[in-house]
Order: C-alpha cells, then sequence, then structure tokens
C-alpha cells in the first residue's frame, strides 16, 4: 500500500475543523509541507517545483487565515535558497520547525504582554476559541490576578465550548453566553476588556477574525470598552483589507437538511474584517501597538512572495 499523502492528509484534517485555530494551522502546514519535500526526488529544480504545488494546495485549505500562507512561504522561501535536493529537504525540515518554535515563543511573548493590560479584577468578554487569548488570560491568573471572563458560544462551530474549558482549567470564574447576548452583557455588566485573537491583519490594520468579531469591536466602542487582538507576526499580511478571502464553509454547519424550506439560501461565512478605528490595539511580541505601529513593525518581517514562483 503506497504510504499515504501527507499534503492531503493535512489539507482533509484543516477542510474538515480536525485542525483549526490560526497558528495551528500555519504549524500543520508548514510540517506537511516539509514531510513532502523530504520524500520527493528528483533534481533541485523539480524538488523546488512540487514544493510549490505543493505548498499551493495546503494554501487553499483555509484561505482567511494568513499565518498558513506565511508558514508555508518561510518554508518555500528555505527551500528555494538551497542548491541541492539533499540541502533542500534539510532546509524545509529545520523551517517547518523553526514556525513551530517561533509560534510557541510568540504566543508566551504575547502571554507575557497581554496580561500587563489585564487589571485585577477585571472581566473580559472573548469571541471565539483563540489559543493566544486564552494565554494571555491564563497568564494574568499566574501572574496572581482575579479573572473573570464571559465567553460567547460562536455559532456556529461552537468554539466558544473549547474556550470556556480551557480558561476554567486556567482558574478563571466562566461564563458562557449565546452570540446574540453581547449588547447585553455590555450594558449589564462592568466589562474592562474584549480580547480576542486574530487570523489575519491587513496591512491598513483591519482584524479579520472570527465572524462577529466586527460586531462585538462596534458595540464595545459604543459601550466605550477598549478592545485588544492578540496577534504575533505571523498573522500579519501585505493583503489589503479587501483582498484578504473571507471562506464560507458548508450551509450544514448552519442549519441540517430540511431545517429551512427549499429557497432559501443559507449563507455560513466565517470570517469578518474590523476596522481599526474600532481597536485598541495588538498585542504583539513587542507589547500592545496601535494597529499602524504593529503594522508597521510586522511587514519587514513577512515571507517574499516570490518564493512562491
Ligand atoms: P489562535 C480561530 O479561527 C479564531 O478566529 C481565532 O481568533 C483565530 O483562529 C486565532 O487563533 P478558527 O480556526 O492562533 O476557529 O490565537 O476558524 O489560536
Amino acid at each position: 500500500m503506497p504510504a499515504p499523502d501527507p499534503v492531503q492528509a493535512t489539507v482533509t484534517a484543516i477542510r474538515s475543523m480536525q485542525v483549526r485555530g490560526a497558528a495551528a494551522i500555519g504549524i500543520a502546514g508548514a510540517e506537511a509541507l516539509a514531510h513532502h519535500v523530504t520524500r520527493s526526488r528528483g533534481s533541485p529544480a523539480q524538488v523546488l517545483a512540487g514544493a510549490r504545488r505543493a505548498a499551493r494546495r495546503l494554501d487553499a485549505s483555509r484561505p482567511t487565515a494568513v499565518t498558513l500562507h506565511n508558514a508555508l512561504g518561510w518554508v518555500l522561501e528555505a527551500v528555494a535558497a538551497e542548491a541541492t535536493a539533499a540541502a533542500m529537504k534539510d532546509a524545509a525540515k529545520a523551517a517547518a520547525r523553526r514556525v513551530a518554535a517561533e509560534a510557541e515563543a510568540s504566543r508566551a511573548a504575547i502571554a507575557r504582554h497581554g496580561a500587563r493590560h489585564v487589571p485585577d479584577g477585571a472581566v473580559v468578554l472573548t469571541h471565539c476559541h483563540s489559543g493566544t487569548a486564552v494565554a494571555v488570560l491564563a497568564q494574568a491568573v499566574a501572574d496572581g490576578k482575579t479573572v473573570e471572563a464571559i465567553a460567547t458560544e460562536t455559532r456556529p462551530f461552537r468554539q466558544g465550548l473549547r474556550t470556556v474549558r480551557e480558561l476554567r482549567a486556567a482558574g478563571l470564574e466562566v461564563a458562557l453566553v449565546v452570540d446574540a447576548a453581547v449588547e447585553h452583557v455590555l450594558a449589564t455588566r462592568d466589562v474592562d476588556l474584549v480580547l480576542v485573537g486574530a487570523d489575519t491583519v491587513a496591512r491598513d490594520g483591519t482584524l479579520v477574525n472570527k465572524i462577529g468579531t466586527a460586531g462585538v469591536a462596534a458595540l464595545a466602542r459604543l459601550h466605550e470598552v477598549p478592545v485588544h487582538s492578540a496577534a504575533g507576526l505571523a498573522k500579519f499580511s501585505k493583503w489589503s483589507a479587501d483582498d484578504v478571502p473571507i471562506e464560507e464553509r458548508p450551509s450544514a454547519e448552519v442549519a441540517a437538511a430540511g431545517e429551512v424550506p427549499r429557497g432559501v439560501r443559507v449563507l455560513n461565512p466565517v470570517f469578518d474584517r474590523t476596522p481599526p478605528d474600532r481597536l485598541d490595539g495588538y498585542v504583539t511580541e513587542a507589547g500592545l501597538l496601535s494597529p499602524a505601529r504593529a503594522v508597521r513593525r510586522n511587514l519587514p518581517r513577512l515571507p517574499a512572495e516570490e518564493a512562491w514562483g
């Protein structure tokens, strides 16, 4: 029996949301690409061409989160810089290891910086599941603070259930609310901070994140509650906000067959765009920065598009 194709296995895992969360998708993509390169045969030109084809297949599996595109770009850059097939294979493996190590270091740095902006006794509203935002809140508790989190359910995939499990295990007081309760929560509770993750930060500082984020941020502005997004280098992108593709997932995630009458379309856009003027800042590896400063700092560090050929 032929060995399973590592690229197809990862594409399937990402498409089916077995692997989800922007950072995790990037790490999985880089590993699959490196695995593919180590198995490829032929001349250096053939290895590079095969790597680019595999990278394009992986890249299409979740179009919105730029972490995948960036991670694949870093591996391609490393492969393209070598002159022999053997060196390309070593470089791909090393680059994938670097992507994973940097993602871990990035999360730890963001947790340290972000926790400083979570006051003792704070009530923090969060949306969807972001491993990075969870790390910030867990760090605040590890620093000795008492923190209460209110997490949205996040229809239709209900990532909020994972958020409440992880936050509770980290020692926070936790409440779960349906997405439609956000305004009521902001109107009736002293919420100190809205903290979310990021899938992509566009070059004008627009945050592309789980569907509903833009509305949560608008309501937070109305109630004068600061909004932070936890976003490390791998989340930044040279794309303009309008060029960030918004993934549409299967309608069955929203309504099962037969639940709506024939002729009714069920739309399932899973991300939206929050303009930078609705954000107080990005918590990055360098601390809490305004959207403009965060972009200025991170844009020059992104992989060059030329690596894609
Ligand atoms: P971390 C998630 O998307 C959420 O939108 C979350 O804010 C983002 O990834 C970042 O997650 P999905 O994969 O990288 O659940 O902080 O659609 O873990």
